[in-house]
């Protein structure tokens, strides 16, 4: 734990960034021990570092024709396998310390889907929430006059996350076309199907997270047909998680905003997610807003997990799952954890799922079929074709049975069956770990 304690005293203010930094290390302890090589070229040091950070300011005009403020970064974490990559996330608590985090775990992520991507990660601590289109449209064009120096398609490939979905894509796209005069370049993924953009990569994270989580259920015989789903959040990677739960006959019983939880007993139905998905990306109103549609249980600041059921899929944001949670959830005779947003489970809580042999998911595998399908888009790009949305998504599911079995079997070879937590920490490891051995020591 010395590589972890000079994290924590280098920047001690950066606690989900020691978070990330302690689940990875502590994990990854066993294949650090088995190979010494990594210890002689300081990999631990140096893949805790990120490679370059970009901070920059982000003037722009309101609706008042005010100028507004705000913070833009990039955080270019570790190229060994691939060009930077991952998303911008636009949210009011967006400092240095989260995108570290973010940037550290996507690192581990892209390893892990075993296409040719490094790590990145990027935002603002802007706040789309509230403001009209062309206030996000002034901010999102500002913020790549900056941006677009950095990035490119062999370099830094940035896309969505929390925050930032089509129209914050399009808005930058069509801003770096601008500046630069170059189209088709691939330099950002997650971009509308008319102008370059991949079939099924809004759907991508979701699908991801629900066909990894059909992947854990079959080793134990099970299947999700039939089970009782817990989901949190509303936006993009909840919104596609209950739709392909719902294609797949399970039955979904939440759905959360950062403002309160709905529950509905009988289980959402298509025409009931039809409604929020207009509610969500059209109107972008609140989740209250269906409860008093459709009169169901509504719980103002909730969570899904105080609900008996089979499956519970943590789709919101970071720590969002505590261990006391995790202890009601076990409890109540819960199966599977799948995580589909970034960390959404405390240490704590990973502690009492992994310790009560719970079928449980870590986000940098079963999320990542988001960022896999980002890198479909890159291919198409460079192919400069496209491929239909029955394909797209046939390779995603390969992709994400392909992750399940390496982290089930690295965790198997490592002693510990069952633990995903450290198939997948290892897993991912071990590939950058390779190529920054490779590569000498400046790399
Ligand atoms: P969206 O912005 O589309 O949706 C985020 C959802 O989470 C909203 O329902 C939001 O509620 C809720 N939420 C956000 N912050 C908080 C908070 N502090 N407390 C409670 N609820 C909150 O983002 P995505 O769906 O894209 O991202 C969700 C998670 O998935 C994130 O952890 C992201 O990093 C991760 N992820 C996303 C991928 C992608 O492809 N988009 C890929 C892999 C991971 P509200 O509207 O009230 O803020
Ligand atoms: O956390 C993630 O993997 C993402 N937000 C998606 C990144 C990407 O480049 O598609």
């Amino acid at each position: 734990m010395r590589v972890y304690n000079s994290v924590v005293e280098k920047d001690p203010a950066q606690k989900v960034f020691h978070q990330a930094v302690f689940e990875v290390l502590e994990n990854i302890a066993p294949a650090v021990e088995k190979f010494p090589i990594y210890k002689e070229h300081k990999i631990l040091e140096r893949i805790v570092e990120p490679e370059r950070i970009v901070q920059f300011r982000v003037p722009w005009k309101d609706r008042d024709g005010e100028i507004q403020l705000n913070r833009g970064f990039r955080i270019q974490y570790n190229s060994a396998i691939g060009p930077y990559k991952g998303g911008f996330r636009f949210h009011p608590t967006v400092v240095l310390g989260l995108l570290k985090f973010l940037g550290f775990e996507q690192t581990f992520k892209n390893s892990l889907t075993g296409l040719p991507m490094g790590g990145g990660k990027g935002g603002s601590d802007f706040d789309p929430k509230g403001k009209t289109d062309s206030e996000v449209e002034s901010f999102c064009t500002s913020f790549m006059m900056e941006m677009y120096r950095h990035i490119g398609q062999f370099v830094d490939v940035p896309a969505g996350d929390i925050g930032v979905g089509a129209r914050e894509i399009g808005y930058m796209y069509g801003a770096f076309r601008k500046i630069t005069n170059v189209h088709g370049t691939g330099v950002l993924t997650g971009k509308g199907p008319r102008y370059g953009g991949s079939l099924i990569r809004p759907q991508a994270t979701g699908y991801g997270n629900v066909y990894f989580c059909e992947e854990m259920l079959k080793t134990k015989g099970e299947e999700l047909k039939g089970k009782v789903v817990a989901v949190s959040g509303s936006g993009n990677v909840a919104q596609y998680a209950v739709e392909k739960s719902l294609q797949l006959g399970a039955k979904v019983i939440t759905m959360s905003d950062s403002n309160g939880c709905i529950y509905v007993p009988d289980g959402l139905t298509k025409e009931h997610w039809d409604w929020i998905m207009e509610l969500k990306n059209v109107r972008r109103g609140r989740i209250k807003e269906f409860a008093e549609r459709f009169n169901v249980e509504y719980t103002k600041g909730g969570k899904p997990w105080v609900y008996k059921c089979d499956v519970a899929l943590p789709c919101a944001t970071q720590n969002e799952l505590n261990g006391e949670e995790a202890q009601t959830l076990v409890d109540n005779g819960v199966l599977a954890v799948g995580e589909g947003a970034n960390m959404p489970t405390t240490l704590e809580g990973i502690i009492i799922f992994v310790e009560n042999k719970i079928l449980f998911s870590p986000g940098k595998a079963s999320n990542a079929g988001g960022v896999s399908t980002s890198g479909l888009e890159m291919a198409q790009n460079s192919q400069r074709y496209f491929w239909s949305a029955e394909e797209v998504d046939q390779k995603l599911h390969q992709i994400m049975v392909n992750i399940h079995s390496t982290a089930y079997e690295t965790a198997k070879l490592f002693g510990q069956p069952g633990n995903y937590v450290l198939g997948a920490n290892i897993a991912g490891f071990l590939k950058i770990a390779d190529a920054m051995v490779a590569q000498g020591h400046l790399a």
